[in-house]
């Protein structure tokens, strides 16, 4: 591999060399099928990785279920002191690990780095969190009687990452599950297997370090049939899936027919509507931000742009002037605003939307080729496109569908009340994000007859939400929160405990049962 992928390896303590272990349960196995890592910019093999065999899998989820009986028994605030530890290593390597994100995912460094601070930010949040996992006493209608509202830790904690966050979304996760007491397993994207490592040795440093089993923390690279395996393992109290409706669909079902518990983030299909009051200067670069960051593969990127008539034409030519002023690059390199698709599968599926947007009578205003003057010929790039359809027709796949990639659809409206609808069509609910400067449209915006995504913004994009509030969606997206606000009750079991300390024993609602 190049000089700088194998600097950048090294500076996290993994060799290049030979084929990596992708098992850990307390110590690094692998035995089982030999994954690829490909560099989406260079279009280079970065490393070949041994995942879980089907032995190994199953050996990982009993060694994490026995961390799990250790580790529920540490009190919360100890848990907490784990977790801050973690965050120092973490923080110390956030250089290093924000550049294997973008070597290996493809998002440039800022958003690489950026991705490892949203783990740091976790982690500071669950450090707090461990001190103030509180339940309740509920007032009891029996005399000395008393009802408390515990959680407990759950159990095994299964995450099952996405590549397009193959960091932080796990850091969401073990954060919140370490403090609650859980031993977690993590199954990221087959094409981000080195991000999982780096940050698994990173952790189970920690905890080896610190006494607690590193199975606290477990990792099993692999494909579809470790998914599965996990996903239908009933030892497995919780499933944290990312990832496609399609699969989470079948996540949602198999993990409900068992009686486990769910949390899913699944597509999203995010809108920013434009009022005519809105202030263009900080509208158009959010827009651009949301549209193109990440090169359009977050879940919360923004694929729909509803225009007010009066101000569309104006919006539209500045809009169309910062597409043309972003140039693929290097992800690696400080300037670069455009970084690859993280395949070239993802590169297909770009230009089969171009194409049916085109074949249906779109107006493409500017971008939908591959980049032929990409700095990388094997690198994924393709230019981020701005197209307009002929009208909004709100049950047409080319506003239901999420396509995976930098291009934003655009509408025209005349009254809010129809952005909104537009909005709310979709079978996805993320994120969106609404442009004005007067409250009447925000308190529309926010209320019941306002958005329905789990994420609503006014004056802010529709991607890049902080870690301090609860992360997901509604409708197809899925179900669950992550990360901050209430997320942490999902990782718990909940007890009502009803304690007598009187001399009688009366039954609620004055039962009597006395002979
Ligand atoms: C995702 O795209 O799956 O709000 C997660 C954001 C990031 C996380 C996105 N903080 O865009």
């Amino acid at each position: 591999i190049s000089t700088r992928a194998s600097n950048i390896l090294s500076s996290l303590g993994i060799s290049s060399d030979g084929e990596l272990n992708g098992v850990y349960d307390g110590h690094w196995h692998g035995s089982g099928e030999v994954i690829v890592s490909t560099c989406p910019t260079t279009g280079e093999e970065l490393a070949r990785i041994r995942t879980a065999s089907k032995t190994e899998l199953r050996e990982a989820l009993e060694r994490t279920r026995e961390a799990y009986t250790i580790f529920r028994n540490v009190p919360a605030p100890k848990r907490g002191e784990i977790v801050r530890r973690i965050r120092e290593a973490l923080a110390a390597k956030r250089e290093d690990l924000g550049a294997l994100v973008t070597l290996e995912m493809g998002k440039i460094l800022t958003e690489g780095v950026g991705e490892v601070q949203e783990f740091v930010d976790i982690c500071d949040y669950a450090v707090g969190l461990s001190r103030m996992m509180n339940g309740r006493v509920v007032a009891s209608e029996r005399p000395e009687h008393s009802i408390l509202e515990v959680p407990n830790p759950l159990g095994v904690v299964a995450v099952l990452s996405a590549f397009n966050f193959p960091v932080a979304v796990y850091g969401w996760n073990l954060a919140l599950s370490m403090a609650a007491g859980n031993a977690t397993i993590w199954k990221p994207s087959p094409t981000t297997p080195l991000c999982s490592i780096a940050v698994t040795k990173i952790v189970s440093s920690v905890l080896e370090a610190n006494g607690v089993p590193g199975a606290v923390a477990s990792l099993v690279t692999g494909g579809k049939d470790t998914g599965e395996a996990l996903v239908n393992d009933p030892s497995v109290e919780l499933v944290s899936f990312t990832g496609s409706e399609r699969v989470g669909r079948a996540v949602g079902q198999a993990v409900m027919s068992r009686f486990g518990k769910t949390i899913l983030e699944l597509g999203g299909n995010n809108a920013s509507i434009i009022m005519p009051d809105a202030d263009l200067s900080l509208a158009v670069p959010a827009v651009g931000f949301g549209a193109i960051g990440t090169a359009g593969q977050r879940c919360t990127s923004t694929r729909r742009l509803y225009l007010h008539r009066s101000i569309a034409p104006e919006f539209l030519e500045r809009l169309q002037k910062l597409y043309q002023s972003i140039k693929p690059g290097d992800p690696l390199e400080q300037k670069t605003l455009l970084g690859p698709l993280h395949t070239r599968a993802a590169c297909e599926t770009y230009s089969g939307a171009i194409e049916h947007l085109k074949k249906v009578g779109s107006e493409i205003l500017v971008g939908g080729k591959r980049f032929s003057d990409a700095p990388f010929g094997a690198g994924n790039f393709v230019e981020p496109a701005i197209s307009v359809p002929k009208s909004v027709d709100v049950s047409d796949s080319i506003w239901t569908t999420e396509v995976f990639a930098p291009i934003l659809n655009v509408g025209i409206f005349d009254e809010l009340d129809q952005a909104i609808e537009w909005n709310n069509s979709v079978p996805q609910g993320l994120s969106s994000s609404l442009w004005t400067r007067d409250i009447r449209n925000v308190g529309k915006w926010i209320g019941p007859s306002g958005s329905d995504t789990g994420i609503v913004n006014v004056n802010v994009g529709t991607s890049g939400a902080e870690i301090g509030a609860a992360f997901g969606g509604n409708k197809s997206t899925g179900w669950g929160r992550e990360s901050g606000g209430d997320a942490w009750k999902q990782y718990v079991r909940w007890s009502a405990c009803t304690l007598n300390f009187s001399n009688q024993a009366p039954l609620a609602q004055g039962v009597n049962f006395s002979a």
